[in-house]
């Protein structure tokens, strides 16, 4: 309850801030996304993290205040970057499930992408397996998502609910592997196998892949070996703040 008050104020206090993980392409070596990640501090409870906040915001609903300051805050700073040497980069935004089947989401997306003045196809939404229990929903939200040019991510894949025929039915562009599959596979050949299948998988319903958790050398040179598109992790760069994200030099 101490955390609910503190987070009822935390947006109005400036409580929160944005941390931000590149996203490097594997062919390329270089940096061609970021993902957007909340952080909050507040003066009384210190800093809480967003596995510990984010479900506390759902329940009460402030995850849709909070959830729109993190697509305007991340937009702005997109469009910073885009003026400032790094054009073409894409912005991935998190989105918990009040946030996917709130009825506004479209407008409040077209909305802020115009504030910015950020094209839609700059804009990555990620959402994750559960959310898509009711597929018939989902469906058609990621349609209109879809509709009006944003991209989709499938984000922690393979660790939720999976019924693999949605993948096929579903607008999706990325597919991200969790980082629990990506933890072992430079040491145990199954966890390679699981890795390489899910990048297969997703290659033959067209869908690019993402490695998440990339730590080590090692698990890098596999994810290549077997065609991964997209990488990040700590063997990049931890999530930084915006105004680090620029000096980020990619370990070859
Ligand atoms: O960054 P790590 O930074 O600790 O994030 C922990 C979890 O919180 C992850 O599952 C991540 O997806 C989620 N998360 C981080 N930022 C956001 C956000 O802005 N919105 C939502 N809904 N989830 C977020
Ligand atoms: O669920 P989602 O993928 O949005 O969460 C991203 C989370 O993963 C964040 O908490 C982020 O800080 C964390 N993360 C990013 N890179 C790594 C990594 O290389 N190793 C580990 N252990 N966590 C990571
Ligand atoms: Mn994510
Ligand atoms: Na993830």
């Amino acid at each position: 309850l101490q955390i609910e008050n503190a987070l009822r104020k935390a947006l109005e206090r400036n409580e929160f801030v944005l941390h931000y993980q590149p996203i490097i392409n594997l062919y390329t070596n270089k940096v061609t996304g970021a993902e957007a990640l909340i952080r909050w501090k507040n003066e009384r409870v210190g800093f809480v993290s967003p596995d510990q906040f984010i479900p506390i915001a759902e329940e009460t609903g402030l995850i849709i205040p909070i959830g729109e300051w993190v697509l305007k805050t991340a937009m702005l700073q997109l469009k910073d970057w885009h003026e400032n040497g790094m054009e073409g980069l894409t912005m991935s935004v998190n989105l918990s499930i009040r946030q996917f089947y709130q009825p506004n989401l479209i407008p409040m997306i077209k909305e802020t992408l115009e504030l910015a003045g950020v094209e839609p196809r700059y804009l990555t939404i990620e959402i994750t397996e559960s959310m898509t229990m009711d597929v018939e929903k989902a469906n058609v939200i990621l349609h209109e998502l879809k509709g009006i040019g944003v991209n989709i991510s499938i984000d922690d894949f393979g660790t939720g609910y999976s019924s693999l025929s949605y993948l096929k039915r579903f607008p999706i562009d990325h597919l991200k592997i969790d980082r629990c599959f990506v933890k072992d596979i430079a040491d145990n050949k199954s966890d390679e196998n699981i890795a390489t299948t899910i990048i297969l998988m997703a290659h033959n319903l067209g869908l690019s892949v993402i490695a998440e958790g990339v730590e080590t050398v090692d698990q890098l040179g596999l994810l290549k070996q077997h065609h991964c598109n997209q990488a990040q992790g700590y063997h990049f760069s931890k999530p930084v703040p915006g105004e680090e994200f620029p000096r980020i030099k990619v370990p070859s």
